[in-house]
């Protein structure tokens, strides 16, 4: 297990948080999502093997925000 932070903008309310979070968990190999509003930063616990950070940057994008 690797943990990473990710920095994603555009995220202001509950529901951000909510669409976020589910996003990445959705993803096989990733264990735990966080996100964090007022800094923007989402802590992220998966599995190297199973998922890479192109895979999370693009279902947060998905969803609407940005990638840092
Ligand atoms: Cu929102």
């Amino acid at each position: 297990m690797q943990t990473k932070t990710l920095d994603v903008r555009g995220m202001t309310c509950g529901h951000c948080k909510i669409s976020v979070e589910g996003a990445l968990k959705g993803l096989e190999g990733v264990s735990a999502a966080e996100v964090d509003l007022n800094s923007g930063k989402v802590k992220v616990t998966y599995d190297e093997s199973k998922v890479s950070s192109e895979n999370m940057k693009e279902v947060v994008e998905e969803q609407g925000y940005d990638v840092a």
